[in-house]
């Protein structure tokens, strides 16, 4: 057993997580679900109670303080998650509910508008649901053609064949950053530029990377990338969409109505300018304030350092589960090239069952497909259980596991 963590004082940061305090079952909470929603620290929480109990008003909208107070600070989060991300500005951050409606926006706007019949899509064989039935629909709807980079034995995009799938007809690439299931890293800048040289735009799901390690978007040259707050110390309902800005300006709006119009009249309408032109009605501005406070939280630890401690955490799972037998890791081993997302069976035991053992004993994982069921079936397992890992887990959680583990296997006698 080891307690030491170099890269984050993680006793401290505990502290700032009442929900990590919770008992269930009359024991401690091992909170081993964070892939699915990372819990939130008090300062995303009083961020939340400030903007409800003070000054609360709608944006944009009145010529009075509060609605004024308020619409700075909500311009202040946008500025602050433009920074977070290595956006070039605050236009090109635009705020939707969560990756999901990220995707779907870039779908529907870009996919609908640009792409047509006998255009090729190429995506990956692990893509979450998110980004994968979006595609799926818009291929069926329109005539296109989907195409994907297929996994290696190991669990990493097979990217020697990115090259015969990158044909003249591929509009439009897209990848999870990180892998929800496999926690595979795909590094993205090498497929972005090859998909760019083919005159592709290129999506990142970067729903598993942000919250996790450093991202600069301007680097990545991507031209979308999409995330949730949710997983990432913020507050449900609140996402990012990030667009380059000549690809933003050329998309139609997703959805119309109040705020992102410039004017309307009986019979004609021009839309507002970027980022609002996609943000119809009103936006989830408390919650977007309170994902602000998250990547201030986030920023402050550093991003190399929530990195650095997730590979640590991870590394050590992936020693421990390697010591019980009948247990077989899906996805990279090498810790290197993986997220704190750990996926994984146990001989004879479903993972539901293994699931429901391990809550008994305080211990939440998630069992069952994680919303990649293409890649299940390619894995050729119908369900597996995931562990996943964030800025407050500990070693000795991860011993809990483990041992929650034995017992299960010892209650089932396998
Ligand atoms: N993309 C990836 C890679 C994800 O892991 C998820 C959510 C999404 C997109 C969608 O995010 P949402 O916030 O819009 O739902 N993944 C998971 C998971 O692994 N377990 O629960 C949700």
């Amino acid at each position: 057993m080891k307690d030491t963590i170099r890269s984050l004082d993680v006793a401290r940061i505990r502290q700032d997580f009442p929900a990590l305090n919770e008992r269930v079952h009359g024991r401690p909470l091992v909170f081993l679900d964070s892939a699915a929603s990372s819990q939130k620290p008090i300062q995303v929480l009083s961020a939340l109670d400030q903007a409800y109990r003070t000054s609360y008003a709608n944006v944009h909208r009145g010529v009075y303080y509060n609605s004024e107070r308020t619409t700075d600070l909500y311009d202040q989060a946008r500025e602050k998650i433009t920074r977070f991300i290595g956006a070039p500005a605050p236009e090109n951050v635009v705020f939707v509910r969560n990756a999901t409606e990220a995707l779907n926006l870039v779908a529907y706007s870009y996919g609908r508008h640009f792409l047509q019949a006998g255009d090729e899509i190429v995506l990956t064989e692990l893509e979450h649901h998110a980004n994968f039935v979006p595609w799926q629909v818009l291929a069926r709807e329109r005539g296109i053609r989907l195409k994907f980079i297929p996994l290696t034995p190991q669990g990493t995009l097979d990217l020697a064949r990115l090259d015969e799938l990158l044909t003249p007809r591929v509009k439009l690439v897209t990848f999870a950053h990180v892998s929800n299931v496999l926690g595979t890293i795909t590094d993205p800048r090498p497929v972005i530029e090859r998909a760019h040289a083919v005159g592709a735009k290129v999506v990142v799901d970067g729903c598993q990377a942000a919250p996790h390690m450093p991202v600069d978007v301007q680097a990545l040259d991507c031209d979308f990338y999409a995330l949730s707050g949710h997983k990432m110390l913020g507050p449900t309902g609140i996402g990012v969409l990030y667009g380059k800005t000549d690809v933003l300006e050329a998309m139609p709006p997703f959805m119309t109505g109040g705020d992102m119009i410039s004017s309307v009249t009986f019979d004609s309408v021009t839309w507002n300018e970027i980022p609002v032109k996609f943000e119809a009605g009103t936006p989830a501005f408390v919650e977007a304030i309170a994902l602000g406070a998250a990547v201030d939280y986030l920023a402050a630890l550093g991003m190399d350092a929530v990195r650095a401690h997730e590979r640590e955490v991870v590394a050590y799972a992936i020693e421990r589960l390697t010591e019980v037998p009948g247990a077989t890791i899906i996805g990279p081993t090498d810790p290197d090239i993986r997220g704190g997302a750990l996926t994984f069976t146990i001989k004879d035991i479903h993972p539901h069952d293994l699931g429901t053992l391990l809550d008994r004993e305080g211990v939440a994982i998630r069992a069952g497909h994680h919303c990649a069921q293409p890649l299940h079936v390619r894995l050729g397992l119908p369900a597996t259980a995931r562990a996943s890992f964030y800025i407050y887990t500990e070693l000795r959680e991860i011993d809990a596991l483990i041992e929650a583990i034995y017992k299960a296997k010892h209650t089932l006698r396998k």
